[in-house]
């Protein structure tokens, strides 16, 4: 029930560089660092990619907060609505995950869970879209994962596996 984007965008080479361009206020840097590398394993203990962090200059994904307009054609919109979004893989903006800074980023079950979205966002960054399936991490509707023993569900995996 996983569902690809138009023209089954993806990555052509296995080794993916990230990079955090800017942080949030609302957690500290190293539970920042901490919530992406797990989203980040999530999707490479069950392909073949590789996730490799950079701190400067270019890199396929680029992580960052963002407030309001931000350079892209979708502006946030203050607390609630988006919370973050993901351009598909391609070169530029491609890949590229953006967090709405006006959420309450958190490490555990009250406001939006960083690790959550970051794991969702991720997906749309390597080339999945929404699924049909309820139980998948890819499917529209906010569920709180615990990073602590989280598996992707089957969905995801076989979506994920059909493009790496
Ligand atoms: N942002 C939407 C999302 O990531 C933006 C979006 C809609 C999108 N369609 C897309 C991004 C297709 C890439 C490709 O789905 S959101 C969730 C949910 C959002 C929603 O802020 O609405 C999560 C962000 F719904 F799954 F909980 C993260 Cl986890
Ligand atoms: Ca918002
Ligand atoms: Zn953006
Ligand atoms: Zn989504």
């Amino acid at each position: 029930n996983y569902r690809l984007f138009p023209g089954t965008p993806k990555w052509r080479h296995h080794t993916l560089t990230y990079r955090i361009v800017k942080y949030t206020s609302h957690l500290s840097r190293a539970e920042v660092d901490h919530a992406v590398e797990m989203a980040l394993s999530a999707w490479s203990s069950v392909t073949s990619l590789h996730f490799q962090k950079t701190f400067s200059g270019e890199a396929d994904i680029r992580i960052s907060f963002e407030l309001g307009a931000h350079g892209d054609a979708y502006p946030f919109d203050g607390p609630r609505g988006t919370l973050a979004h993901a351009f598909a893989p391609a070169e530029g903006l491609g890949g590229d995950t953006h967090f709405d800074e006006d959420e309450s980023w958190t490490m555990g079950t009250s406001g939006f869970n960083l690790f959550t979205v970051a794991a969702h966002e991720l997906g749309h960054a390597l080339g999945l879209a929404h699924s049909r399936e309820p139980s998948a991490l890819m499917y529209p509707t906010y569920k709180y994962r615990n990073p602590k023993g989280f598996k992707l569900p089957t969905d995801d995996v076989r979506g994920i596996q059909s493009l790496y």
